[in-house]
């Protein structure tokens, strides 16, 4: 039997759906491309809220594509195989060894258990690499870092072809090159921006595990423009693991991303939170 004494719980849900209405329409039909890092991935229960999230994207109407991480993931294997782990600027310095190690992490164990999560929450997902149907073709990005690469060319048709099915793309950041023999690794935030902008979507969350981009009082900047972020990086204040973010950021927005944020991954419902309600959940950069 249905309980009948409405408590204030069902109402504020009721509520907050009638709320999110004007969000649900000004994003049907919108791609996000929701970059999601290893240090964002935590435990069983925030994978499954993630999932949902993301189910609940699809379910509404949006095109959601996730492109993951997974260094932590990565870090861990190459320990266990006695492999050293060094990186420069933020990148994973690999060598053919480690290319190795990172696909079969990227795009077996790392995809294969976000695609499931998906699925347990009732989604439908479909995991590939950047080898899938040439989405993502690199060059070497530096002589220094081995085989890292930098997106040259992309074919998103094939995400066309899963939004179309209904089907959300899950997309391990490996690619190979104009030689197809070649494996190249790519940094997780590089590989999304680069999918954000081969697709011109609509939005581009980068979620992380920092509240977003600080100014010099150490306050989370909720809204900035590429001056402002050209000028922080000037004066310092975007620093360290923050400017690989900002920088796809600019770049994404450049090749016709409409808005990028810097979200909090930490907080509950994050994307949620971000997409369908006014409460915005880390930083949003456009122009
Ligand atoms: C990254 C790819 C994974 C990644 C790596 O090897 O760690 C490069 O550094 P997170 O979890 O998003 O950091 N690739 C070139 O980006 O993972």
């Amino acid at each position: 039997m249905r309980p009948r004494n409405m408590n204030k719980d069902w109402k504020a849900t009721a509520r907050t759906l009638s709320q999110a209405l004007p969000y649900l329409q000004r994003y049907s039909g919108a791609i996000v491309v929701v970059k999601f890092g290893g240090n964002a991935m935590g435990d069983a229960d925030a994978m499954a809220e993630f999932a949902r999230d993301i189910v609940l994207m699809r379910q509404v109407g949006l095109n959601p594509v996730v492109v993951h991480g997974g260094g932590p993931m990565i870090n861990e294997m190459l320990a266990k195989l006695n492999i050293e782990s060094r990186f420069v600027r933020g990148k994973r310095v690999t060598d053919q060894a480690t290319v190795e190690v990172v696909e079969m992490v990227l795009t077996g164990l790392v995809n294969k258990r976000i695609v499931q999560a998906i699925m347990d929450e009732g989604g439908r997902a479909v995991g590939l690499s950047g080898k899938d149907d040439d989405l993502m073709v690199c060059e070497a990005d530096d002589p220094e870092l081995g085989f890292v690469g930098r997106p040259i060319e992309m074919n998103v048709q094939v995400l066309r072809d899963l939004f179309n099915a209904g089907i959300i793309p899950v997309v391990a950041p490996v690619a190979t090159g104009m030689d197809p023999l070649e494996t190249f690794n790519v940094n997780g935030d590089t590989a999304a921006g680069a999918i954000a902008g081969a697709l011109k979507a609509d939005r581009l969350l980068l979620l992380t595990d920092v509240a977003g981009v600080k100014n010099a009082e150490g306050e989370v900047m909720t809204e900035l423009s590429p001056a402002d972020i050209r000028r922080l990086t000037d004066e310092g204040i975007i620093a360290g693991g923050m400017i690989p973010k900002t920088e796809t950021a600019l770049k994404a927005l450049q090749e016709g991303v409409r808005a990028v944020v810097i979200v909090d991954g930490r907080v509950s419902n994050a994307c949620l939170l971000e997409l369908f309600t006014e409460h915005g959940s880390g930083s949003m950069i456009r122009d």
